[in-house]
């Protein structure tokens, strides 16, 4: 192969990479961690990201949940409510592609943080 279609090859392989994920290379990923207890909910609450950058969000519960905030979510990044279950860490992988202020609730929508997209 010629070195021009390599260098063509090369191009196309990363548009692809860039519409799949959402970001060019090379890919990046951001860690949020957090700590869920029912005395004081999550702390840390507040994160920031940078948009088309893959985020990986993890709560780790001390306690299980109960009642109204038993469950977390985060709305337009994370749909599906997530139960809080005692040394059972919640994963949530996603690329946030707007801007834009997401509030981390309750399957019900009651606000515990939030996430800002850059
Ligand atoms: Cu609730």
């Amino acid at each position: 192969m010629s070195k021009t279609i390599i260098a063509a090859a090369v191009l196309i392989i990363a548009a692809f990479h860039a519409r799949a994920y959402g970001n060019p290379l090379p890919n990046t990923q951001e860690t949020l961690t957090t700590v869920y207890s029912a005395a004081g909910d999550i702390n840390p609450r507040s994160f920031t990201v940078a948009a088309g950058h893959k985020v990986r969000f993890q709560v780790n519960p001390k306690d299980t949940g109960s009642g109204c905030m038993s469950d977390i979510m985060i709305p337009g990044l994370w749909n599906k409510p997530v139960l809080l279950v005692k040394s059972k860490p919640v994963v949530m992988e996603f690329v946030p592609q707007k801007p834009g202020i997401y509030k981390i609730t309750c399957s019900m929508g009651v606000s515990r943080g939030e996430v800002i997209v850059k």
